[in-house]
């Protein structure tokens, strides 16, 4: 009878706290409050944004060198419901960067610093209930010589630009004020195939002015949401205490293990209720994963007992258009692309990410190593190395419980850019301080968290880092090497590797970098570095790739970069933008995406190389035909390749890679490739370039001084390079294709940004000293485009410090003047193109031409002052 009572009443009383809302909150409340924040900078007038955002997504892209770096305003008035009063409500952003302070109804709350971690405050004191209150977060990207990173190859895009929220707790809670952390480590220091050992501690922040007596219960679900374990504890909590620290240990019987294949994911639910009234306080979710894994210098990583190649990507968290600030929809897609392609590896650099990066990581089976952003060099400041010793211990604390990671990693080729040269006296005591940065960061890490490696990523230089004395700190040695990029010849990687092996034999190494840059819209025939061709990007990651698969000792492999990504300094094919990406910065792969797909996935898989270069053009090879090669990417021994529906030959399929020369005809090139039951097909916009011009002639679009063809998509126009003129046909007399100079040597073509279009490489190349160029096109009316930019650095441009010495060499060639002469009538008298338009400005001149009687074009070019100069020419048949 008294129980039947009782269950009524507690019946009622649910009811009861039902229909009153705030009794429900037996869970803690999480929203963001990302919406309409009224922005200004710099004196500009307010806007209303939302975050994700960053101020410098339009001005890291445009012509004017630089991008504002400096103080930014958001402010908003936020309502906090009565319902939060009693409660601790924490703000909690996910990144900034990289100076945040916030102020609340007007009294400063605090200030974070460095770009790339999770930071939140208790806001509780600040607030007014039941009201609006006004929230002023100012974020500065101003350089600051203490704050990692000093300098970088990436673009510090200011802002807010990760997710921003409140979390409404009841006063004792799970902290979320150990460097932004959970407050939940799940540690498993053993685990094989028949048991784990489980360690759970648990920070507890007690806000009441009471000592409080709570239960803390944790719940263990296996993969399949199995219950498999419970525990409780009872802790007495002292009035205002933070962090207090509750430990759980225990053991799992037969565990199911993460690994790469079937990443399986248990769950530990923490709950914390009041022990006198039972009423629930707090509750967190925290997965985690059992598996264990070791490093071989020799034979590279094992996990679970079993040997797994890492193969996968490094990834820069920008996008086109957006700068930084991505909604979280694409960090899920980056992840979904990198496991699609069979990566089972991600380096996360330079700086921790997006939470979901590693969330993705966890789900898919991807292995990870992240890192803080010490890139380059460090200051020889306290204030410098406490700062990395606070992001050390963010990163560790906030991304604990990941199973998907295995490395720490905090400083990125810090021997590129010393601030002394070698010689210096101050070089000696520079090395001795960058060990003691890494020896103290290093020791941090371990303390923090025994259990995980740690690694350094060096450049190319065994004697920097030996100076440094950096081999002996890290527990495993990243390497970046560029070899084939930044100088001549693939082949030097391998006799690099051999050299640091046998000088370094004991220790576990990740090539931890290595890509080429590549503009899909450059294809060559001949390609060479620094051309940024499709051709040459392919040859190189197809050297790489032989050398990863037979390096045992390569524990791992992460390609530079996933993605195409903003460094606002560069002066590339994109200008602003290091495109070493196998993906662009709209994530569309690249070919070297579909390589690394056929080595990594089992699935057969076919691919044809450049099925983006649609509309193609090149010289006549034989009557009708133009002969060019493709390639093709699979999985199989062999590949059968179509042309217009007929089988056109079974060709060879070496380390995944094979070609074929296709007879291209005028128009429509339907090609397929099948093998192992799948194919893979596309349609080819040809021309035919005839050497002989006939009276079909529509068009000519030709790159001087370059071996390269561009592909101008948006209108389909087909650039192909330059040739000399032959009798009946078309092409230049006299002149050199323009070498811009380096240190080391030279470039096929120019490092500079063209200002005023996108098309840049057509204007990257020249053809200096040029005399004529002669087209014999049939009678009629000519749109002649002449294609102008003086390749001349009117100052010199700021060495780029990853181009080891491949920059430009500003140059004076003296004035250019010269008269355009067409068919014998002087049309363009004078072309002085810096007086016309400046230097490193692209500038189009059209002229229309009649053509009678067979005569064709002939354009003389003759010089008055210097020499001529042609950067790329169209003719168009107008009728
Ligand atoms: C590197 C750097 C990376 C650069 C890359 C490059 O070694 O670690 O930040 O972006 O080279 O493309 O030059
Ligand atoms: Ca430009």
């Amino acid at each position: 009878m008294k129980m039947h009572v009782l269950s009524r009443m507690l019946c009622l009383l649910s009811m009861v706290a039902f229909v009153a809302g705030p009794l429900l909150a037996q869970r803690p409340v999480m929203y963001s409050i990302n919406e309409a924040w009224a922005f200004s900078k710099a004196g500009d007038a307010e806007r209303i944004v939302s975050f994700p955002h960053t101020w410098n997504a339009v001005d890291a892209r445009d012509d004017e060198p630089g991008f504002y770096r400096g103080e930014g305003t958001y402010r908003k008035q936020v309502h906090i419901p009565g319902s939060h009063r009693g409660k601790t409500v924490y703000i909690c952003f996910e990144g900034a960067n990289q100076v945040a302070t916030l102020t609340v109804n007007g009294r400063e709350v605090g200030v974070h610093k460095g770009g790339y971690a999770r930071f939140n405050f208790d806001i509780t004191d600040y607030l007014h209930w039941d009201r609006d209150n006004d929230f002023e977060i100012a974020v500065t990207n101003a350089h600051d010589e203490a704050i990692p990173p000093l300098s970088a190859d990436f673009t510090f895009f200011g802002g807010v630009y990760r997710d921003v929220y409140l979390t409404v707790k009841e006063r004792l809670h799970i902290s979320p004020t150990d460097m932004a952390s959970t407050g939940i480590y799940v540690a498993t220091p053993q685990v094989s195939e028949t048991r784990a050992s489980v360690h759970v501690t648990t920070l507890l922040n007690n806000g009441f002015a009471r000592e409080v007596g709570a239960t803390v219960r944790h719940t263990v679900y296996d993969p399949a949401g199995a219950v498999v374990y419970r525990t409780e504890t009872d802790e007495t909590i002292a009035a205002g205490a933070a962090n207090h620290v509750h430990k759980a240990v225990f053991e799992l019987a037969d565990p199911a293990l993460w690994c790469t294949e079937t990443p399986q994911l248990y769950a530990v639910k923490t709950t914390v209720t009041d022990k006198a009234t039972q009423r629930p306080l707090d509750e967190e979710r925290t997965t985690f994963g059992l598996r264990w894994y070791r490093f071989s210098a020799d034979s590279g990583f094992f996990l679970n007992g079993r040997h797994v190649k890492l193969v996968g990507t490094n990834r820069h968290q920008d996008y086109l258009g957006k700068g930084n600030a991505l909604e979280d929809q694409y960090h899920v897609h980056d992840m979904r692309l990198l496991k699609a392609m069979g990566g089972n590896f991600i380096r996360i650099s330079h700086y921790p990410q997006d939470p979901l990066v590693l969330d993705m990581c966890d789900r898919l089976g991807i292995v990870a190593s992240v890192e803080i952003p010490i890139v380059n060099a460090v200051t020889e400041r306290q204030d410098f190395l406490s700062n990395s010793l606070l992001m050390a211990e963010e990163l560790v604390k906030q991304h604990f419980n990941h199973p998907a990671l295995v490395i720490w990693s905090y400083m990125n080729e810090v021997m590129l850019r010393p601030p002394y040269t070698s010689t210096d006296a101050a070089y000696q005591s520079y090395c001795a301080e960058v060990n003691r940065q890494a020896l103290a960061i290093e020791r941090r890490i371990r303390t923090l968290d025994p259990a995980r490696y740690t690694m350094i990523a060096f450049h190319g230089s065994m004697k920097a880092y030996a100076d440094a004395g950096l081999f002996d700190v890290p527990m495993v040695i990243g390497w970046n090497l560029y070899q084939g990029w930044y100088s001549d010849g693939f082949h030097h990687l391998d006799a690099f590797l051999d050299q640091y092996r046998v000088a370094y034999p004991n220790k576990p190494t990740i090539l931890s970098e290595y890509g080429a840059d590549v503009d899909t819209r450059i294809h060559s025939f001949q390609p060479e570095r620094f051309d940024f061709s499709v051709e040459y990007g392919d040859l190189y990651h197809e050297h790489y790739l032989k050398t990863i698969r037979t390096s045992d000792f390569l524990a791992g492999a992460a390609i530079w970069n996933l993605n195409d990504f903003h460094s606002e300094p560069r002066n590339d094919a994109v200008p602003h933008i290091n495109s070493k990406g196998i993906t662009g910065l709209d994530r569309k792969p690249k070919n070297t995406y579909h390589l690394y797909k056929a080595f990594l996935t089992t699935e057969p898989f076919v691919k044809i190389a450049s099925t983006d270069w649609r509309s193609r053009s090149g010289a006549e090879t034989a009557p009708g035909v133009s002969l060019q090669p493709i390639k093709v990417y699979a999985n199989s021994d062999s590949v059968t390749v179509y042309h217009q529906g007929e089988a056109l030959a079974t060709i060879p399929i070496a380390d995944n890679v094979g070609e074929i020369d296709i007879p291209f005809r005028q128009g429509e090139n339907r090609i397929e490739v099948r093998a192992n039951g799948v194919s893979d097909g596309c349609i080819v916009d040809f021309a035919v370039v005839p050497l002989r011009l006939g009276s079909d002639f529509t068009e000519l679009a030709v790159a001087l001084g370059s071996k390269r063809h561009f592909d101008e998509r948006d209108t389909r126009t087909a650039w192909i390079p330059e040739r000399p003129y032959a009798q009946g046909g078309w092409g230049y007399v006299g002149g050199e294709p323009y070498r811009a100079k380096t240190r080391f040597g030279q470039l096929p073509a120019a490092a500079l940004n063209i200002l005023g279009t996108d098309l840049d490489p057509l204007f990257q190349t020249q053809r200096v000293g040029i005399e004529r160029f002669k087209a014999d096109v049939p009678d009629g009316r000519y749109a002649v485009y002449f294609y102008w930019a003086d390749l001349r650095a009117d100052a010199p441009v700021e060495a780029l410090a990853y181009n080891l010495g491949n920059d430009a060499i500003a140059e004076a060639a003296g004035e250019r003047v010269f008269d355009v002469v067409i068919n014998g009538v002087p049309v363009l008298e004078r072309v002085d193109i810096p007086r016309q338009v400046g230097v490193q400005r692209a500038m189009v001149k059209k002229c229309l031409v009649d053509a009678y009687d067979g005569e064709g074009i002939t354009i003389m070019f003759s010089p008055v002052k210097g020499q001529a100069i042609l950067n790329a020419i169209k003719l168009l048949k107008v009728n």
